[in-house]
């Protein structure tokens, strides 16, 4: 059995403590949060008795294999690095470091201990992003020659997070991560990219509109946009994707729907996500890539396999999220 320490009891944790009792050959051991109140709360509800409120002592003492970083952003090296140092494995929220500098020195600690790193980039696991990418890869379409990953929203996702309001970049470092993560996986490595922002939340102090187009080294041009500014018939938390293709189109639309229009057939397929007992909608989507991301964070361990997300993967999605800030301050088109 794989021992899981998870570091951070908040918001989003719940989620994760839910895919590990999901998971097979896996269980959390041990949690940690410098919250009292937090940690108290989440022994309970998961019966977790091994509980600190300090990160390293927990992996000193608590006889761990892995530990589930599931804190916010400033304490990612600080406790990845810790991780490298005890021996341990460790998968880590997104967004997975502050700055391109302490990602790279992140994954090579890793490397040097010889130990697995997974970035929790769970949007591409979702099931009908899944299945888009099945039917990309299987050439439904043909060559794709031009892609759009969408993400609009008015949801109010201040309310649980409520730093998402005061950290000074809001889309792009939070949820356009994902979407240029999902453009990463479907369309390839990306050579020049520009963006424009805007925040018509005035409320808030980071930017909630973010549109990015991107020239892909496989050829194909994208445009990743992204907005919780958005109100109309609401979606969140769907990301929508429309592929062309040189022999047909694929639309993965709202409501899971997704259709293939090829040589004057249209197949038209219900991907909707299963509602995992412990889920609740609208975030159910979500919630079954949680437990998916972690199913296959533990068949990487057993099988000694580098995650498709694994930490060096995501220092390209971290580029692209850097690249995009620099194109929307000063206009610029940016090689990531
Ligand atoms: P949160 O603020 O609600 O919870 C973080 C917890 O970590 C807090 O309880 C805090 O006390 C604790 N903490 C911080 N530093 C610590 C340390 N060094 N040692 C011990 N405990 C520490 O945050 P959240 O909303 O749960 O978000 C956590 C992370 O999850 C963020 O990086 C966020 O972007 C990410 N997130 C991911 C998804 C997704 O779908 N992948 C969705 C929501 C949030
Ligand atoms: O998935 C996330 O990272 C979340 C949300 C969907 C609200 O943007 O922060």
């Amino acid at each position: 059995m794989i021992k899981v320490g998870l570091i951070g009891c908040g918001f989003f944790a719940v989620n994760q403590m839910q895919g590990w009792a999901d998971a097979e050959g896996a269980c959390v051991t041990a949690i940690c949060d410098r919250d009292p109140d937090r940690l108290a709360a989440m022994g309970a509800r998961f019966g977790i008795a091994q509980r600190y409120d300090d990160a390293a002592r927990m992996m000193r003492e608590a006889d761990l294999d892995v530990v589930d970083i599931a804190t916010t952003v400033p304490s990612h090296r600080p406790l990845v690095m810790a991780a490298a140092e005890a021996g341990l494995h460790a998968i880590c929220q997104k967004p997975f470091a502050e700055t391109l500098e302490d990602a790279r020195a992140m994954v090579d600690a890793m490397d040097r201990a010889g130990r697995i790193l997974m970035v929790h980039e769970n949007f591409r696991w979702q099931s009908p992003v899944r299945a888009v990418l099945a039917a990309l890869r299987e050439g439904a379409v043909g060559r794709p020659f031009f892609g759009r990953v969408s993400f609009r929203s008015g949801y109010d996702v201040f309310s649980g997070q409520p730093y998402l309001a005061t950290d000074p970049r809001f889309i792009i470092q939070d949820l356009g991560i994902h979407i240029l993560d999902i453009a990463r996986a479907l369309f390839g490595e990306v050579d020049r990219l520009s963006a424009s922002t805007a925040r018509i939340n005035p409320a808030i102090r980071g930017e909630d509109v973010a549109t990015i187009l991107m020239d892909h080294a496989s050829g194909v041009t994208s445009v990743v946009d992204c907005s919780y500014a958005t109100r109309r018939d609401e979606t969140f938390p769907q990301t929508l994707i429309e592929i062309d293709g040189t022999e047909g189109t694929l639309r993965l639309e709202a409501g899971y729907r997704l259709v293939i229009d090829r040589g004057g057939d249209r197949q038209v397929r219900d991907v909707a996500p299963p509602l995992l007992p412990w889920a609740e909608r609208p975030w159910h989507n979500i919630q079954e890539s949680v437990a998916l991301i972690q199913q296959d964070f533990t068949a990487c361990l057993r099988e000694g396999r580098v995650p498709e997300t694994s930490g060096r993967d995501n220092l390209a999605t971290l580029a692209l999220v850097e690249a995009a800030y620099a194109s929307a301050r000063d206009s610029s088109r940016v090689r990531p």
